[in-house]
Formats: C-alpha cells, sequence, structure tokens
C-alpha cells in the first residue's frame, strides 16, 4: 500500500491564531510567504499539494470584482506570483475554496442570503474564486457551509434558502465548466454549528442528500472533516467517510484531531485528549475500501504553541506543518500494522465470513432463493462474539505492547 498524498493548506500555515477571546498571538504573513514556507515542505517532501481560499491568496475588494482579470491590479500581480514560486517548487494546488465568511457583509450568509444583493456579491466572489483556481489549476472547488446558516428561525425564508442555495451551487458547477480548465469536480463540506449557531448543511448526510437535489449530481461529493465536523455533533467520522465512500462522493477529506462534541478544535493531527483510535480506523477503512484519495490537513497552531515575533513566524509554522505530517504517517503505520496482524485479522475473519454460500444468496435479487434458504436459530443465537478481544488486540497494538 503506497503512502497516502498529503496537502496542507495556506489558511492554515497563515493563521495567526486569534479566538472570540483573544487577538492574533503570531505575526502575521502575507500569501507569498505562506507561499514560501509551503513550498519549502514541498522540497522536504513533506507534503504533495496545497490549497487555498481566494482570500488567502489576494485581498477581495468588492468595487473590482473582476480584479483578478486586471493586468493592472495587484491581484493579477501577486496570482502570478504565486503561480511562478509554487510551479518551481512543483507544488500543484489540489482545491480552492470561496471565503464566504470573512467578510462583514456575508454576516447572515453568502449563497443563501436572504438579500439577492449580498447573494450577487457572494456569487461573484465565488465566479472569481473558480477562475483563480482554473489559473492555478485547482482540481477541486469545495463550498464549505461558513455562514449559510442562523440562530433565529423565524428569520429564515425556509422555503427559499435551500433553492438558494441549490442555485448557488448550479452556478459554481456551471461556471466551472464554462472555464474549460482544470476544475472538473466540486465538493461540499459540511459543519454543524460555527460560525453560526446552526448551519444549513450540518454532516456529510445532509450534504449527500443535497448532491442529489442538483443539477449535476456526478460533478458533486463530500469534503467531510474528520475529527472535527462531524465530531462537532458527537457523529463518527468512520461513519462519515465511510457512506461517502460506498457512495463514491468521498471526493476529500479534511483532517484535525477534535474532542467529541465540543466547539470546532482544529487541533493538529492526534494532538488532544481523543480521537487517536478513531484517526486510525479512517485511515484502516479508507485502505479497506480501495478509497485512492489524498488527506488535507485543515487544524491550526495550538494557541499555546505560538509566539509572536518575526523570529518565530516561520519556525513555528514549519514545526506545524512537520507535526501534521509526522503524526498523520504514525496513524497510517499503526492503521496498517493492524491491518497485517494475523490474530486481528483470524477474528475478524470470524465475525464477518461465515457462510459465503448464504451470504451469496443474499447479494441477489432472487425471492425463491431466499425463501428456500433456512438457519439454524439456536447455533446462530448461542455464538458470543468475541469483539471486545478483537478491540484489545487492536488497542494492544496503538500502545505498542
Ligand atoms: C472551517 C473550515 C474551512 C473550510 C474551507 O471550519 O473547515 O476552512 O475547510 O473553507
Ligand atoms: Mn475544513
Amino acid at each position: 500500500m503506497t503512502r497516502r498524498k498529503l496537502s496542507m493548506p495556506f489558511w492554515c500555515v497563515a493563521n495567526p491564531v486569534g479566538d472570540p477571546f483573544g487577538p492574533a498571538v503570531m505575526d502575521r504573513i502575507s500569501s507569498l510567504e505562506v507561499c514560501d514556507l509551503l513550498c519549502k515542505a514541498r522540497q522536504e517532501r513533506l507534503i504533495d499539494f496545497t490549497s487555498a481560499h481566494d482570500d488567502d491568496l489576494v485581498a477581495w475588494d468588492p468595487a473590482r470584482l473582476e480584479d483578478d482579470l486586471d493586468p493592472q491590479s495587484p491581484a493579477f500581480r501577486t496570482l502570478r506570483e504565486i503561480r511562478e514560486r509554487l510551479d518551481a517548487a512543483e507544488l500543484p494546488v489540489a482545491m480552492v475554496t470561496c471565503s464566504l465568511h470573512g467578510n462583514p457583509v456575508f454576516r447572515n450568509g453568502g449563497l443563501t442570503n436572504p438579500n439577492p444583493e449580498i447573494r450577487l456579491l457572494a456569487a461573484r466572489k465565488v465566479m472569481r474564486t473558480i477562475r483563480i483556481g482554473t489559473f492555478l489549476g485547482a482540481e477541486y472547488l469545495t463550498y464549505w457551509v461558513a455562514r449559510d446558516g442562523f440562530e433565529c428561525q423565524f428569520s429564515v425564508p425556509w422555503e427559499r434558502s435551500y433553492r438558494y442555495l441549490v442555485e448557488g451551487l448550479n452556478l459554481a458547477e456551471r461556471y466551472a465548466k464554462e472555464q474549460n480548465g482544470s476544475i472538473r469536480r466540486g465538493t461540499i463540506e459540511p459543519k454543524p454549528n460555527e460560525p453560526r449557531g446552526e448551519m444549513f448543511v450540518p454532516t456529510t448526510g445532509h450534504a449527500l442528500g443535497l448532491i442529489a437535489q442538483l443539477n449535476d449530481p456526478g460533478f458533486w461529493g463530500v469534503n467531510p472533516e474528520i475529527l472535527q465536523h462531524e465530531g462537532m455533533t458527537n457523529l463518527s467520522a468512520e461513519v462519515a467517510v465511510a457512506l461517502a465512500a460506498s457512495a463514491h462522493k468521498l471526493f476529500f477529506l479534511h483532517m484535525g484531531n477534535q474532542k467529541p462534541g465540543q466547539f470546532d478544535n482544529d487541533l493538529p493531527t492526534l494532538v488532544g485528549m481523543d480521537g487517536i483510535k478513531e484517526m486510525v480506523a479512517v485511515l484502516w477503512l479508507l485502505d479497506r475500501m480501495g478509497w485512492q484519495g489524498h488527506v488535507e490537513f485543515d487544524n491550526h497552531i495550538p494557541r499555546t504553541d505560538t509566539a509572536p515575533g518575526k523570529e518565530n513566524s516561520s519556525r513555528i509554522r514549519m514545526d506545524f506543518i512537520r507535526q501534521n505530517v509526522e503524526n498523520y504517517r504514525m496513524a497510517e503505520k499503526k492503521a496498517r500494522e493492524i491491518a497485517a496482524d494475523p490474530d486481528i485479522a483470524k477474528l475478524m475473519s470470524g465475525l464477518w465470513d461465515k457462510e459465503p454460500a448464504l451470504s451469496r444468496i443474499l447479494s441477489q435479487p432472487d425471492t425463491a432463493e431466499i425463501l428456500k434458504a433456512s438457519v439454524d436459530y439456536d447455533r446462530v443465537n448461542a455464538a458470543a462474539l468475541q469483539i471486545a478481544r478483537l478491540d484489545q488486540l487492536v488497542t494492544r497494538k496503538l500502545l505498542g505492547m
């Protein structure tokens, strides 16, 4: 099994780690400086791809919605400079996503904003993002639900909101195709809450349901964020990724760590109180399901591990990239050790490989065959499974005992 390819996006490295209770604790760096750190990570063979919001690369000016096309604009020049540096480092852009959360005009939503003037701004910002992504050679466009949500349920025009969302996503798909460039797929990234109290696409299951309503469901898949977004409501990452992968809709995967039920922790992979077993399980099941995609980190430097000042700025950010990659590789190694362990395999086989002939009958829509088949209820019912024993062997492997 090959080592999975890894991506580190611009925004995770740039993040100066402010939170709702305190200001940024790291020096802010420009998109070109972020680009240089990512190129360094590429040269060190830590990462294979990067991704970005439009705003991570170039500022958005609502008075110049097509500035990316204007050779006189700073955006035009910066985008070319970024592309040159990424090309020189052989660091491809995997995905672009439109920031509809930062600018205050979108505080009551982007694509679903009840005000059509703001929806138009959101649509034009998404279109600019698609042009930027096409210019940089991105394959994926992600829609993260961001501020499309609410706190007060009577403020929502419920009979229109999902239509607005469908219209916005259909426009994105159409415009991406009109560019006739690198963007070939769209992904929806669900989140249950934060920044809104409630969000319109809270889980992977909701995203899959929404995709069925879009003009080209084949264009769209999901980008679950594990363990954070799914774990915020105590749902399991395993279910999110396995359901999406089985539907061939797991197009992209964001990764970090999370204590279940809390705010979006965005801790680096495997860092924190919980999540080791779950992360290993996700990587193990993705291998089992033959998922070929790559993993993108989406987390930030823990605020405790930051320090202000120019001298810390690059070192702490590079350490953050390294830590994510090293921790991911540890989880990947454990997932593969578990998959290769003969004792664990024997117990799994005891659970899963019973009565293959009967299993075959059940997999066919031949009702006569099913009606003919019989079961020894007493024997089946008398069997104690050894799931706790299996889990113990897994834990032993994880603890290196
Ligand atoms: C926020 C989040 C976003 C998306 C891209 O929680 O995950 O950064 O991944 O907009
Ligand atoms: Mn994410």
